[in-house]
């Protein structure tokens, strides 16, 4: 197990250094199964995964049968970026997830949908066309908000917008997010993305169809490896070419998870508003007369104030309020589908999805 510990060769795959936290975690896990070795998920079909390991970049794995079975908890399966155990080529284990970026799924009853695992930065992509929708922005930074994952916004299509760095530099002012506006079709625009994106990083890319995240995924690989497709001329919408999420080795050494557009970000009852690019109205609040102020008409109210005066954007309380209220919707879903299934309790769940 030892060779694992400090494998470079892992390490390009964004396995963690020595000496962290979650490789000691880990580690009592690779002493439970002294016959496997670690794989990290780089993209996920119907019935098997594509691994990356320390030999090969990748290797057809199969799930564990528990894995298969229809009430097996989505969230418990491994998703683009989980490192798993394998032996041979049987996935045994999934090791703890150091940070996710999940959703709520759609239906009927409580889900999550983890969209991608060990990520240490996500590349929230808005087109500067008919895409550019600050409210959706607010959406990722809400289910970003407790995940312990790096922000960053790319506006792209920059070429096509001529105040597209103003824009930027409005948008990150307003949210308190770094934001930087490129076109993903020049390396040398893309080039701001950097910081980002050193050896053994790893970055997820997310947006609506269309936005433009196969395009900068080729362009950071500097080569043609993604499906991209032009948008509707009308609406500027995507046509959803990417079918499937995929893990990329790219040649500045960071790791890069495409995935395809989403058409609904509902919050799992998880996020914290204040982190969330709502720090302005959290803060505000603290300052209203009454501890339990809706903001709607008490006295005393320092955040409608803030709306009369100006100094706040009427758009931006209404989103506050309105994923407020499905922030709480969630949780009381998520509470009562735990009254059903004894045994797992909110705390352990919260700090998982935490960095550890
Ligand atoms: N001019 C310009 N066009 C861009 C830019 N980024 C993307 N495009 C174009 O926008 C269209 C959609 O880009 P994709 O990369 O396929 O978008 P996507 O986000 O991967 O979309 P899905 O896979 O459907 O989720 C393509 O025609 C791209 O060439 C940009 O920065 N500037
Ligand atoms: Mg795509
Ligand atoms: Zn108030």
């Amino acid at each position: 197990m030892m060779e694992y510990i400090d494998n470079p060769a892992l390490q390009a795959l964004g396995w963690p250094k020595a000496g962290t936290l979650q490789q000691l975690r880990w580690q009592t896990l690779l002493t439970q199964y002294p016959l496997a070795y670690p794989g990290r998920v780089i993209a996920q079909h119907r019935d098997c995964y594509q691994v990356a390991t320390a030999t090969q970049f990748s290797m057809q794995a199969q799930a564990p049968s528990a894995w298969r079975q229809p009430h097996y908890r989505a969230q418990k399966r491994a998703t683009t970026g989980d490192w798993v155990l394998l032996e041979g080529t049987q996935i045994v284990s999934l090791l703890p997830r150091y940070t996710a970026l999940c959703r709520a799924a759609a239906g009927e009853h409580y889900q999550q949908q983890v969209i991608a695992a060990n990520i240490d930065t996500v590349f929230i992509l808005c087109g500067l066309d008919g895409d550019f929708n600050l409210r959706r922005i607010e959406r990722y930074l809400l289910l970003l908000s407790q995940s312990g994952i790096t922000p960053v916004i790319v506006l792209t299509k920059a070429d096509q917008c001529e105040k597209a760095t103003a824009l930027a530099q409005t948008v990150s002012a307003e949210l308190g997010v770094a934001a930087h506006a490129v076109n993903t079709l020049d390396s040398r625009s893309v080039s701001v993305l950097e910081p980002w994106l050193q050896p053994g990083m790893s970055v997820a890319l997310v947006g609506s169809s269309g936005a433009g995240k196969s395009s900068l995924c080729n362009t950071l690989l500097g080569e043609v490896r993604m499906k991209t497709a032009r948008v509707r001329q009308r609406d500027a919408r995507g046509r959803h070419t990417t079918t499937h999420r995929a893990l990329w080795l790219l040649p500045t050494g960071a790791c890069l998870i495409d995935t395809p557009g989403m058409r609904e970000l509902k919050p799992t009852g998880d996020e914290a508003l204040e982190n969330g690019g709502f720090a302005d109205i959290e803060a505000l609040a603290q300052r209203c007369r009454f501890t339990d102020c809706t903001h709607h008409n008490e006295p005393g109210c320092a955040v409608r104030a803030a709306l009369e005066s100006g100094e706040l954007s009427v758009d931006h309380l209404h989103h506050y309020l309105k994923l407020q209220q499905e922030v709480t919707t969630a949780r009381s879903r998520y509470t009562a589908q735990l009254k059903g299934s004894p045994g797992r309790n909110i705390r352990n769940r919260k700090n998982s999805a935490r960095r550890f």
